[in-house]
């Protein structure tokens, strides 16, 4: 049996009851046979893949605060340190009531691959918490998030692990977060990411998964004689990574016809008002409907079917396996070009291959969102020179990330007589620079 098969089962038999972590690892593995291939018996020998795998530690921990009503509510928390091999443990913190043991080992396992792919110097990391931030007022949300911190802050550090947002964290909660760790540890330091600009946050991060995802699709579709203008794109949510890519997309020409949530969603043929957008998420933290409400020009529809809207270019941003076989049966019938991924894992496996075999330019999450992890470490950055640099720089800075990681990944795909197979070259382009490291560093 090769190596990666080898590796494969005993993962699945480790981790049966994680199906989010054993997708992942799957479609890691798999794509990455060609290397392991050529590299057998150093891999085997040092048990490479099995220690890759394998988290370097997990801590799960109580959160327990107090609602409004004076009742005692208990929350679970969770930190995956997953790999440093090339820097500290770098990765996000997502609030969300699915959040389990596997999705947040899910999280932490890809964010090796797409860190290692930003070129910066930050190891793999994810964390979270099944509380739901949705209609709590700010006090509670003030109230989770102190009791969170004095746990984590045990855990974390500026040159150890430094979390930042992901869904249900933004900057509200990131500020709750660092001003309880400054508290109990007596210490102002760059130990969280995506921090308010009056505080050693970094201009351009709150943009920047969005930026990022148009920056790569942009290069994707040039490098095939394209081009973003007069296009028509699908983008799924209405978060902090749908609501950049839409601003982002739209600057470039092209037109945003959909957003979605996690009851309904939008069809605006003249296109998405991101001003109303951001007004109707960020400010009031409303639903769709509201958005629906004020623009004559929208459809809003209950469930989910954004997949199912014409378009040249479509940009899953929510949440994992959202565009499953017959949204991608749908997007190839209706002549969809190019499918790039703002969120974690949003497309199956089985929908992946299906638009790889039917010529769609597929790029996978981790090279298309890498932009908002690599501004985090631009953000570490500027706190270690205690300086800010300006929106301008970072976004210079951020597009370049993106062009050379698509140039990367292509790279790595020809090399491995895949080209095209931009999820394959990712994955060996990200695991090349890790693997390098870590046979360096020993058996740790
Ligand atoms: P937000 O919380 O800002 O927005 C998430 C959006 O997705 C909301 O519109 C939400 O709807 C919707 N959504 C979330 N969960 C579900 C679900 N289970 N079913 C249907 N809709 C859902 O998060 P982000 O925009 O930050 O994150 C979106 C994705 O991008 C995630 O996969 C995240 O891991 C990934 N990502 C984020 C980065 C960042 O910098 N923020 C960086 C790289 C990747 P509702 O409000 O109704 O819940
Ligand atoms: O999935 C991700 O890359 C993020 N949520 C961002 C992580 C970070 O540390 O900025």
């Amino acid at each position: 049996m090769s190596y990666v098969d080898e590796a494969l089962e005993r993962v699945k038999a480790k981790n049966a009851s994680e199906p989010e972590f054993l997708q992942a690892a799957e479609e890691v593995l798999d794509s990455l046979r060609p290397i392991v291939d050529a590299n057998e018996e150093t891999y085997r020998r040092q048990a490479l893949l099995e220690r890759i795998t394998e988290p370097d530690r997990q801590f799960k921990f109580r959160v327990p605060w107090v609602d409004d009503s004076g009742q005692v509510q208990v929350n679970t928390g969770y930190r995956i340190q997953f790999n440093n091999a090339i820097g500290p443990y770098k990765g996000g913190l997502r609030l969300h009531p699915s959040v389990n043991t596997g999705v947040i080992k899910f999280l932490g396992f890809e964010q090796i691959f797409k860190n290692a792919l930003t070129g910066l110097p930050i190891g793999g990391g994810k964390g979270g918490s099944d509380f739901d931030p949705k209609g709590k007022s700010d006090r509670e949300v003030m109230a989770f998030c102190q009791s969170f911190m004095t746990e984590l802050c045990k855990y974390i550090g500026p040159d150890t692990d430094v979390p930042a947002g992901d869904i249900g964290t933004g900057a509200r909660e990131i500020g709750y977060m660092f001003g309880q760790y400054k508290k109990i540890k007596s210490a102002y330091e760059g130990v969280l990411t995506g921090k308010g600009l009056s505080y050693g946050g970094s201009l351009a991060r709150t943009e920047a998964t969005g930026y990022g995802l148009l920056y790569i699709t942009e290069e994707l579709v040039k490098c095939h004689g394209e081009s973003m203008e007069g296009k028509t794109v699908v983008i799924s949510g209405a978060g902090n990574v749908a609501i950049y890519a839409t601003q982002k997309a739209q600057q470039m020409g092209a037109k945003v016809v959909t957003c979605s949530d996690s009851t309904g969603w939008i069809y605006d043929p003249e296109g998405i008002d991101v001003a109303l957008l951001k007004d109707v998420k960020e400010v009031r933290r409303a639903r769709l409907t509201e958005y629906a409400k004020e623009r004559k020009s929208a459809e809003y529809h209950e469930g989910r079917g954004v997949w199912s809207v014409k378009c040249d270019i479509a940009l899953p941003c929510a949440t994992q396996n959202e565009l499953g076989i017959e949204d991608a049966k749908q997007l190839v019938a209706n002549g969809c070009m190019a499918v790039c991924e703002g969120a974690n894992m949003p497309t199956t496996i089985e929908a992946t291959k299906y638009l790889q075999e039917n010529g769609v330019w597929f790029i996978g999450g981790k090279a298309a969102n890498a932009g908002g992890v690599a501004t985090s470490a631009l953000e570490m950055s500027q706190n270690s020179e205690r300086l800010s640099w300006s929106f301008e720089e970072v976004d210079a800075k951020l597009k370049q990330i993106m062009v050379n990681i698509y140039h990367n990944i292509d790279e790595a795909a020809k090399r491995y007589g895949a080209e095209g197979n931009y999820v394959m070259g990712a994955n060996i382009a990200g695991f090349e620079k890790v693997a390098e490291a870590m046979l360096a560093q020993g058996v740790v």
